[in-house]
């Protein structure tokens, strides 16, 4: 039985237990009048006329909000908190370096936001022309965002880690014009070459016709005559006024490209009111944001969650957000938590990964530093296990701290599944229970749906406003991909168990789950025994083919520094799992891993080390997207079984 961590008692203000249930309640009394009643968080120009018209089958599929509304992002962002916050910190930038910071404030933010409208307009961008960002994480980043959104272009953000490559295949998949970059990046200490990135890659889009080039490092790179134009300069002359242009309810908003398990990476499109709403939604009550807090989200703006929660979230709801434009083993791994104390953070949300790597390091990086300011904690991104939970309770959060462990997807927009901090007890490793509104199923193969306590695929059964309206430029991919395998219903891919007390607990992507012998196991769950043992840093768990049992289980096992890998180890994890979870779970080939191959966002690409474990390692695939490509040699190498 999983321990639970009860809910602290509401501050006033706060979402309570009855006040959940109240909303929960409504919502599934009256979905229109819920979603109308929440749609007063948001400024409309013009009101709307249809709060929902949504139809997941073939014969009539569409997905639309509030239709006849009509709003501008940048405005709810900014223009509406003018008058009561203008002086207020919108964004707190911290660089690279310790101690690097800028602070804008709404007005400043304001301004500057008009000033880059006006130079996206005088360098011919116009309301629905597609605009590719591949910048550091600067103010400036977030003020590129919210100029597209106040004239109605369409934003394209490339995470800054991506090759030219993958920024040339995004830029002709939407078709942008405009690009906007910067001389350079900083992380960790080194540079990341944006600019020439850039050059390399509009060699192959000629569709190109401007860059904006931001001085960041001031590093002396060329331009291109009649292509390039130095930002800083363009926005200095640029007039600080520009209107926001009144956008439908159903405009795109922007794309973001994600990987899916096959194919090339989907454009992710969603539309500005429905977008909007969830996210502001969501920011204020999973977080429990209250006026003058500061929160910091520590996702690069290039992933869905630096969309949602770095940028629009927050600022549509007038908090003070921080802009990381560095990483959390730089220049130590106590830089969150000297940066949470000098920074005065009240709310951190970061991933799984980013926690556990950090455990492995040691308690001092984190106890030499206060931390007195974090009221609230968050984890997004993975399932979190139980162990990586409790030090992120107990360690960073010095047992004070609620934790809102929060499912969602690039797909989703924003959260869909997390505690609301003072009216949900806590599992350590539970995304625990839908936000009111939203309708997780549990389903078998066949689509039947699971009463009680079960385990199967998550399904969510109705739309909500959030919700992605297409893939870009190929709207039959879209309903392909998340509306045929269950009829009628959207599929998130995301394998799930639900308990006897109606808890979500998600169990990874479908495609990881391994058949052992007829019995379903959740890699996560494999991972998460392996890592709760003492030696062990991280654990990637995938199927391997067996001659008896159909699929054997592949375990790539991280030690924690200093830890020395042998057969007598090897033994030991193998009985130690199948200790935690049976017989069944124990790895039938355990491969010592000096590091994991991660994306650039720090997901395991479990594709290549199904491979390996397959030991079909002539086909592995493009390994061009890792954080460290070179990690896969040594996988190989050393292979085991
Ligand atoms: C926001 C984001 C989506 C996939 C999703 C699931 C996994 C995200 C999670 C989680 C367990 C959580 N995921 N949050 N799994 N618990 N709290 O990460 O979007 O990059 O599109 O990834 O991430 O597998 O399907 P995205």
């Amino acid at each position: 039985m999983p321990d639970v961590r009860p809910a602290p008692t509401a501050p006033a203000g706060s979402i309570d237990r009855q006040e959940y249930d109240r909303r929960y309640q409504a919502a599934a009394a009256d979905p229109e009048g819920y979603w109308r009643e929440q749609a007063k968080r948001l400024d409309w120009m013009t009101p709307f006329e249809r709060v929902k018209d949504v139809s997941f089958d073939e014969a009539d599929f569409r997905i639309r909000w509030f239709d006849g509304g009509e709003l501008n992002v940048s405005a709810n962002c900014l223009d509406r908190h003018l008058a009561t916050r203008g002086d207020q910190p919108a964004i707190v930038w911290e660089g690279d370096e310790p101690g690097e910071t800028k602070t804008l404030t709404y007005r400043e933010l304001h301004a500057l936001t008009c000033r880059f409208a006006n130079v996206l307009k005088d360098n011919g961008v116009a309301k629905g022309d597609r605009v590719t960002l591949y910048l550091p994480m600067v103010a400036e980043a977030a003020a590129a965002m919210l100029a597209c959104t106040r004239i109605g272009a369409i934003h394209s953000i490339v995470f800054g880690g991506f090759s030219p490559d993958s920024l040339a295949n995004r830029i002709q998949d939407c078709d942008s014009k405009l690009v906007i970059t910067a001389d350079e990046g900083c992380r960790g200490g080194k540079r990341i070459p944006l600019k020439a990135n850039v050059d390399a890659a509009l060699e192959k889009c000629p569709g190109v016709e401007r860059v904006l080039v931001l001085r960041r490092t001031h590093k002396d790179i060329p331009m291109v005559d009649g292509r390039d134009v130095w930002l800083d300069d363009a926005l200095a002359a640029a007039s600080p006024d520009c209107a926001p242009e009144p956008m439908a309810a159903e405009d795109p908003l922007f794309i973001l490209y994600t990987s899916g398990s096959t194919g090339k990476p989907k454009g992710v499109l969603h539309t500005t009111a429905g977008y909007l709403l969830w996210v502001t939604q969501t920011f204020r009550d999973v977080f429990d944001y209250r006026d003058g807090e500061v929160f910091w989200c520590t996702a690069d703006i290039g992933w869905v969650t630096g969309h949602s929660y770095v940028v629009y979230g927050p600022l549509a709801n007038g908090a003070t957000t921080v802009m990381f434009d560095g990483v959390p083993s730089y220049p130590d791994h106590g830089r969150l938590w000297e940066t949470v104390d000098r920074l005065g953070v009240n709310i951190l949300y970061t991933a799984p990964t980013a926690i556990r790597a950090l455990m492995r390091e040691g308690d001092d990086w984190v106890t030499r530093h206060s931390r007195q300011s974090l009221r609230l904690l968050g984890t997004v991104g993975e399932p979190i296990n139980p162990e990586a939970w409790e030090w992120y309770w107990r360690v960073a959060g010095d047992g004070r701290c609620p934790i809102v462990d929060t499912w969602w997807q690039t797909e989703t927009g924003g959260i869909l599944i997390a505690p609301l901090p003072y009216a949900t007890d806590l599992k350590p490793g539970s995304a625990t229970k839908p936000l009111p509104g939203v309708l997780p199923q549990i389903v078998d193969a066949e689509g039947k749906v699971l009463d009680g306590a079960v385990e199967g695929n998550l399904v969510i059964a109705d739309s909500w406003p959030g919700q992605m309206r297409t893939v870009w430029g190929d709207h039959d991919r879209f309903f392909q991909t998340y509306f045929t395998t269950y009829p009628g219903k959207y599929f998130t891919g995301d394998g799930c168990r639900r308990d006897a007390d109606g808890y979500y607990w998600i169990t990874g992507r479908v495609d990881d789950v391994i058949n052992v012998s007829g019995h379903r196991m959740g890699t996560a769950e494999v991972e998460s025994a392996l890592v709760a043992h003492t030696k062990v840093a991280e654990a990637a768990v995938v199927g391997m083919p067996h001659d008896v049992k159909g699929q054997g289980i592949y375990a790539f096992v991280t030690l924690n520094s200093g830890e020395e890998p042998g057969d007598a180890l090897r033994d030991e994890l193998r009985q130690w799992v199948r200790r935690e979870i049976g017989p069944i779970a124990s790895p039938d080939a355990l491969q010592f891993a000096p590091g994991l191959p991660k994306t650039r966002s720090g997901k395991i690409m479990r594709r290549i080390l199904r491979k390996i474990a397959e030991n079909d390692t002539a086909n592995l695939g493009d390994t061009s997207t890792l954080a460290d490509p070179s990690v896969v040699e040594t996988l190989v190498a050393e292979r085991v079984h």
